[in-house]
């Protein structure tokens, strides 16, 4: 990987690994794209190239990846499991129309295709705990369907016509860098903020709702690593399991008591929130991504409490 194009560079994701890529790629393009509204600003936009890509419009695709000569394209557009439900045609829009023109450009030019997936590809039939690789994909929200859709879609690009697309499902991602918007994990974010700044937090989610979260900065090593595994290891292309912590509102909220003493968490319910979190697994088993590229998570729920208070602590106060 040497000419990357990031579509949704300046989103959740996209913001930090577009800077990782470009200390990754020395002497490489990794092209910022992004929608009008969502310019890149800052050190994102002073340290390489940015362009205007538009994932629903096929020949803007097209042109970035001519003219910098794109080997691998990142597509992280997306509405995160929350807002995609009241937007549900938008969602199937950028989810499943944008992926297919992002296929179409790898297919003609000859590019690599990262597409992440999510836990949100599971749904209430999935078995909850340490959920398999391989097993029922019934998710009940769109967001879902749009990820199921995507990883069958890729995988049929990589049988039919021999692209080379790779995916992982990410679990609810937790970084101080850009915050997420509309997903249902959102608030393990949030907490965060609320403990730094001294406020109380209300939590979205009801005691005893678990799901898989994970430090960005093993998520964004994971990004690269799979684009980057031995492609004759690889039995799974779209897409993996992977996993670094499991936890549920009172046991998040217990970490941070013990480095905020102060820390108050109270409830006030999202029933939509709680109903996508509830259709979800508890936690995924990873051992496929383990044993294909040797992935391997970092970060702990504390290691990753003590860095995002190290840090928010920077960035707030
Ligand atoms: C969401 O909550 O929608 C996302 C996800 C788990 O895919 N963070």
């Amino acid at each position: 990987m040497k000419n990357v194009l990031i579509i949704g560079a300046t989103g959740q994701i996209g913001s930090e690994l577009t800077m990782k890529l470009r200390a990754h790629c020395p002497g490489g393009n990794v092209v910022a794209g992004y929608i009008k509204g969502a310019e890149p600003k800052g050190v994102l936009l002073e340290s390489g190239p940015a362009e205007e890509v538009d994932i629903t419009n096929p020949q803007m695709i097209a042109d970035a990846v001519a003219k910098y000569n794109i080997d691998t394209i990142y597509n992280l557009a997306a509405l995160l499991s929350a807002v995609a439900e009241s937007k549900p045609q938008l969602a199937w829009k950028i989810g499943v129309g944008g992926l297919y023109n992002c296929l179409e450009v790898s297919r003609e030019k000859g590019c690599a295709l990262f597409t992440p997936s999510s836990i949100g590809s599971f749904g209430p039939s999935t078995p909850h705990d340490h959920t398999p690789q391989d097993t029922i994909q019934r998710p009940e929200t769109i967001y879902g369907v749009t990820k199921v859709t995507g990883e069958m879609l890729s995988d049929y690009y990589a049988r039919r016509f021999g692209v080379d697309t790779r995916s992982v499902r990410f679990p609810g991602l937790i970084s101080y860098v850009a915050p997420p918007g509309g997903g249902t994990t959102d608030y393990a974010v949030d907490i965060y903020y609320s403990a730094v700044k001294g406020e109380e937090f209300k939590c979205p989610l009801k005691p005893g709702t678990f799901m898989d979260m994970m430090y960005m900065p093993d998520a964004l090593r994971a990004a690269v690593e799979i684009m980057e595994a031995d492609p004759t290891r690889l039995k799974h292309r779209n897409s993996f399991n992977i996993a670094s912590m499991s936890f549920d509102p009172e046991i998040i909220a217990a970490k941070i008591k013990e480095h905020v003493p102060g820390f108050k968490m109270t409830y006030e319910l999202d029933p939509l929130r709680q109903a996508i979190a509830d259709s979800w697994p508890d936690s995924l088993d990873d051992s496929c991504a383990r044993e294909e590229w040797d992935w391997k998570p970092e970060y702990d729920l504390e290691r990753m409490t003590q860095d995002m208070l190290v840090n928010l602590r920077k960035k707030l106060l």
